[in-house]
Parts: C-alpha cells; structure tokens; sequence
C-alpha cells in the first residue's frame, strides 16, 4: 500500500516538476516604463500586429499614449475627457483596438476608429 502510494505520488509530481523546470526554461520576463501617477493602463492591439501594445489614459487630459509594438513608434491622441472611462476595443472589426471611453453621467460610449 505504501509503496503503491509513493509510486502514484512520483507520477503525479515529477511530470509537475519537469513542467515546471520547462516553464523556468523558457520564461522570459519584460519591463517596460510607460505612464506616471493617476494613469490607467489600457493594453491592446492598436496597430493590429497581433501583438498588445503598452498603453495608457490620463485622465486628467483625456489623453492615450502608446507603444505601436510593430515599430516602437509613439501614438498620442486625445479622446476622452476627466469622469469617463476609458473602454478599449476593437469596435470597427479592423483588427486594431480603438480608443473608447465611456461617459457615466449620459451612459454614452465615444468610439474614435482612425489610428494616427
Ligand atoms: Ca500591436
Ligand atoms: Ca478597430
């Protein structure tokens, strides 16, 4: 009985251990400093490269500032103004986010589709 258990434990965890020891393997961490105090980060794809781009809103100027990760090239654009939320997405179907906010005091979502 004892022997059957440590047998069922050994094939219960080693596959566990080596999937871990793969996962160290093939980790890879990224950092990137992007945004300040009061930003809220708004991650998504807005150059449709297929690959999320960091971005952040500020709120107290309505402003969106992203990383195309395509080029490494720098997106600013107003949209949105201080109370709305910001509601990234990809609403025209083109493959690339939008930038989105959505207003609470009149339940209105303000979609601007045309990437810079
Ligand atoms: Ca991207
Ligand atoms: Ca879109």
């Amino acid at each position: 009985m004892k022997v059957g258990y440590r047998l069922l434990m050994m094939a219960l965890t080693v596959p566990f251990l080596i999937g871990i020891s793969n996962f160290k393997a093939k980790a890879q961490i990224t950092t990137q400093q992007w945004g300040t105090t009061g930003d809220i980060p708004v991650p998504g794809d807005y150059d449709g490269d297929g690959k999320n781009d960091f971005a952040v809103w500020r709120p107290n100027n309505g402003t969106w500032y992203v990383i195309k990760s395509s080029t490494g090239q720098i997106i600013t654009q107003q949209w949105g103004t201080t109370g709305d939320r910001p509601a990234p997405g990809d609403y025209s179907g083109d493959g690339k986010n939008d930038f989105a906010v959505w207003r609470p005091n009149n339940g209105t979502w303000y979609i601007f589709t045309n990437l810079q």
